[in-house]
């Protein structure tokens, strides 16, 4: 206990793990890359971050997936846990372990948590009649299903087919934890984000919980009860405890335990949020373990329904998006669209207005007209700016408020807030070269000239590494040519304490944000 109060400064944050039943698609792709965003956010600030995802291999989903393709459930995980790690690397995802549930020290892990609950008198033996959606891979009351126009029972929430379950299986005493999670929905108000998914959870909670089965027998493919192995568990007793075994379950008295458990904060979707809210903090607390500290839910994304660039092919396929508009371009498009916590859209005209409206003009043509200039009458070398004017004064002091805000809306994942907060300072300092006119400074006032443009490049100098989190490579390229030098690009170098260097030779500027134009059509 005592490391974890003295390394206050450490961040564990982990995203759901991906069902490896097909390609990663779109879905998939926003979600790692907003967890990415917050993890290079967090270490940026200082903190030391663990950063976990993964796949979630068993299940019955798989064997059926597997079965129609003709493959053992394990092939078809390993061919498509190549297509998600494949899919990380693109999208440069920062991640500090991914995990397999398939791998030894998740079964251990798993096992040792089972073993904690059943010693705590919350697991028994008996029979569980009713239905299952394999598709969800989730347990429904008979109220919560419905008949659709074909006569076939459907999940009502969902709309996936469910099926008729009767065998014996093992229990969890869910219904012993009603008012414990009550009590901690109550104790830490945002221990799921946003508000509203919290006070779905809680009255779902406060209705009533039914014990919850947690082991099957007609299939093979998951981890063994211990003691029962003709049981496997259900597979989100063993997919919720990656969490915990990615730092050392069940060994809780090692330094990656005591560093970085309880987990600062899960990234999952909206429709996950009652395996992580509900089940999770409960199977927790019957295991002696500490709840994690907030559930974080994202909205869904849809496309629009409108085509998509010729080039970009198939839209579903992340990688292709990412291969047609670019990585970091896609990575902004998602994170400052989408207000994170609800659902979004996304379209080819969208995401080009964004690469074209914020990026290579707002930014990148203040970098590029700012830059060149210093390049051609102060032959690169940063000025030393004159006494500054209230207009240089009022720019930096927004410039300078940035860090204070971007951390008051990531404490509360608000990512597009802080980029909605860079942005406007982005817009202030178009204005403000606009209106200082530094090419008419050149004959008139070469000194308010330099001092103008060092002003401006100060401003570059807070934005771009305050992108950094969303556009790691085209905001490092942007300080690249500001001469910031690599070890004075995290967060504490903001706020106005520090400065761009005078005197610093900066390269031949290149520009970092390339405009969309349209390939043409034959
Ligand atoms: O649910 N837009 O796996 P999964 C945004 N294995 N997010 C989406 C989405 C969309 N269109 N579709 C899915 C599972 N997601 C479980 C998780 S965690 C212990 C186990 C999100 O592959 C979804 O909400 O079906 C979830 O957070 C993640 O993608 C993986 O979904």
């Amino acid at each position: 206990a005592s490391c974890r109060t003295m390394a206050s400064k450490r961040y564990y944050l982990t995203t759901a793990i991906a069902y490896p039943n097909g390609a990663p698609h779109i879905g998939h792709a926003y979600e790692v890359i907003a967890t990415d965003a917050i993890a290079r956010f967090m270490r940026l600030d200082g903190y030391d971050v663990h950063f976990l995802t993964g796949t979630d291999e068993h299940g019955q989903k798989m064997v059926q997936t597997a079965a129609k393709a003709g493959l053992g459930a394990r092939e078809l995980a390993d061919r498509n846990v190549a297509l998600f790690r494949a899919m990380d690397e693109k999208l440069n995802i920062s991640h500090d372990d991914f995990i397999r549930t398939t791998e030894e020290r998740h079964h251990r892990s798993s096992k040792a948590i089972w073993e904690r609950m059943k010693a705590n008198g919350d697991v028994y033996l008996s029979k569980y009649e009713g239905w299952y959606s394999v598709r969800d891979e989730a347990f429904y009351a008979e109220s919560e299903t419905q008949l659709d126009q074909n006569g076939t029972r459907v999940s009502t929430k969902t709309g996936t087919p469910v099926e008729w379950v009767a065998e014996e299986s093992w229990f969890f005493r869910l219904s012993a934890y009603q008012q414990k999670l009550l009590d901690l929905y109550e104790r830490v108000p945002d221990f799921v984000l946003p508000k509203e998914r919290l006070n779905e959870v809680a009255s779902f909670v406060r209705g009533g919980l039914q014990d919850l089965s947690i082991s099957r027998t007609t299939f093979d493919w998951g981890i063994p009860v211990p003691g029962d192995e003709k049981h496997i568990m259900y597979v989100w007793v063993d997919a919720l405890t990656n969490y915990i075994t990615g730092v050392g379950f069940p060994d809780t008295d090692s330094a990656m335990f005591q560093k970085y458990w309880p987990a600062d904060l899960h990234v999952i979707g909206k429709d996950i949020v009652r395996f992580h809210a509900v089940y999770w903090p409960a199977f927790l607390m019957s295991a002696g373990v500490a709840v994690p500290r907030r559930v974080f839910s994202h909205g869904f994304l849809f496309n629009r329904g409108e085509k998509m660039s010729k080039s970009v092919g198939n839209v579903i396929d992340p990688i292709a998006l990412a291969d047609a508009y670019g990585v970091d371009q896609l990575r902004y498009f998602f994170l400052r669209e989408v207000p994170f916590g609800q659902d979004g859209n996304y379209s080819h005209e969208a995401i080009v207005n964004r690469i074209n409206a914020d990026l290579a003009n707002d930014l990148g043509n203040l970098a590029q007209r700012s830059l060149s200039m210093l390049g051609k009458a102060f032959k690169g070398v940063m000025p030393t700016p004159g006494a500054f004017s209230e207009n240089d004064k009022t720019i930096l002091a927004a410039t300078d408020a940035l860090v204070g805000k971007a951390r008051e809306q990531m404490a509360t994942q608000q990512i597009h807030q802080v980029l909605n907060a860079v942005w406007a300072v982005v817009a202030d300092a178009n204005r403000y070269f606009a209106g200082e006119a530094p090419w008419v400074l050149a004959k008139t006032d070469p000194v308010r000239q330099g001092t103008v443009l060092y002003v401006t490049a100060e401003v570059l100098r807070q934005v771009a590494i305050l992108a950094q989190p969303v556009m790691p490579t085209a905001c490092g390229k942007l300080l690249d040519i500001l001469a910031v030098p690599a070890d004075a690009r995290d967060f504490s170098r903001l706020g106005g304490h520090e400065r761009i260097a005078p005197g610093s030779q900066l390269p031949p500027p290149s520009p970092v944000f390339p405009r969309w134009i349209e390939p043409a059509t034959e």
